[in-house]
């Protein structure tokens, strides 16, 4: 896979970028436009902010702390969604707003031989690996969920796909020396909760998932140090599961001989273990599982609901697709409601994690409307199910996504 590194990370450009993070961090302080979200139900007004450090136009959903959503546009524009573009999304609103990089230190230590206090510079000293993967928020399209669900109603910005360069986890767990017995790594960032009583934000992977070689420690995201809102100066990348295992501003990592009992892998981000983590509304009893693997997903990013095509025009349409754990196998693109289906366009493969571009030129009809349905089948055969899924938090929401163009 090609990778140009437009400023490659050395300890001297770490170092030297520190006071990029100085800005404030939760002050929305110009409200340059609003734009109306296509969710089913008010309010879906939200505030454009320019406002954030290291961000430009983002959807505000929330300030503090900061929940940022990215334009449609964005994805439109490349299959790689640029940092200053990327979402934001923190459980806790004690972020630091500078971090030293030269007091900074990663944590290592619980169940392994040698613990340690790693600075930056002996971090960026390690084998280097790249890879291109999307964040997807678990709750990425929840405000379309009906009947509606509480927690952010995020449209489909709450998703960002870069390519990250770090060290791998495995290689850091090595030096440590993990012991035998050893069944999971929980790790934490900077961040604080607002109340001492609150649970710190901290998530776990099992161990051979934490020592797989693909699970990474980003210090580089797109050519660039990570912006501070999306984790500087390190971040975890834990390419085709969902967001919320991928701490920022990783400063600690603790290897567990038992599982991991607190508070964000026992009662926070659990799914029904249900096909597509689907229940009925109401429904109780059912059992959990801890959110895990992504699944296909596929959008339109060149129309958008409220858009009209004209009459027989040949509508040359692009959108983006994921695999989620696997490779994007195939998109298809349906025009009569989804009776037929006809293969789209692929773009450049940039790995199995990353997004791809999909393109087709259907034609609109001369009269009524263009009814246009996109799906993605990854390189396993999974697809994805042709009406919505529903939970009570708003997880892992996925459908076929369908789009009316009226006929001008
Ligand atoms: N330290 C820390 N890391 C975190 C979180 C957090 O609250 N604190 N939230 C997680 C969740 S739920 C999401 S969706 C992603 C958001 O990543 P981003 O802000 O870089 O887009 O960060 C994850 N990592
Ligand atoms: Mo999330």
């Amino acid at each position: 896979m090609p990778f140009n590194a437009g400023r490659p990370t050395t300890r001297r450009a770490l170092l030297g970028q520190a006071g990029l993070a100085a800005a404030a961090i939760g002050v929305a302080k110009a409200r340059a436009a609003e734009i109306a979200l296509p969710l089913p139900s008010d309010p879906r007004d939200r505030a454009i902010t320019d406002a954030f450090p290291g961000k430009r136009a983002m959807i505000l959903q929330r300030t503090r702390p900061p929940l940022l959503e990215t334009p449609l546009s964005a994805f439109n524009e490349s299959v790689f969604t640029p940092n200053d573009q990327f979402f934001v999304r923190w459980h806790w609103a004690v972020i630091p707003q500078i971090v030293d990089v030269a007091s900074f230190r990663l944590n290592i230590h619980g169940h392994v031989e040698r613990p340690e206090a790693m600075t930056l510079g002996s971090l960026l000293g390690m084998r280097h690996v790249e890879l291109a993967a999307i964040n997807q928020c678990s709750g990425n399209s929840r405000g379309l969920f009906e009947p509606r669900v509480a927690g952010a109603q995020w449209l489909n910005g709450a998703m960002g796909n870069a390519k990250w360069v770090g060290v791998t986890l495995r290689d850091v767990l090595d030096r440590a020396g993990v012991k035998s017995g050893a069944v999971a790594v929980r790790t934490h960032g900077l961040e604080t909760p607002v109340v001492d009583e609150a649970p710190r934000f901290m998530k776990s992977l099992a161990i051979d998932h934490a020592r797989d070689g693909e699970v990474m420690i980003a210090f580089q995201m797109n050519g660039d140090q990570l912006p501070v809102l999306n984790g500087f100066p390190l971040r975890l990348v834990v390419p085709g599961w969902y967001s919320t295992y991928w701490v920022k501003m990783l400063s600690d990592i603790e290897v567990l001989d038992k599982p991991d009992d607190s508070f964000w892998t026992k009662n926070a981000y659990r799914i029904p273990d249900t096909p597509h983590a689907s229940v009925r509304p109401g429904e109780t009893g059912y059992p959990t599982v801890p959110i895990n693997r992504m699944v296909p997903r596929s959008w339109f990013t060149s129309v958008a609901p409220g858009d009209r095509v004209p009459a027989g025009a040949t509508l040359p349409l692009r959108g983006i697709a994921m695999g989620g754990d696997k490779g994007v196998g195939k998109v298809e693109l349906s025009t009569d409601g989804g009776a037929t289906w006809a293969a789209a366009k692929l773009g450049t493969d940039e790995g199995t994690y990353s997004f791809r571009r999909w393109t087709a030129e259907p034609s609109a009809p001369a009269s009524g409307s263009l009814r246009l349905a996109v799906r993605c089948t990854d390189t396993d055969g999974r697809s994805q199910p042709s009406s919505p899924n529903w939970n009570p938090n708003g997880f892992m929401r996925n459908v076929v996504e369908t789009l009316d163009l009226p006929v001008a």
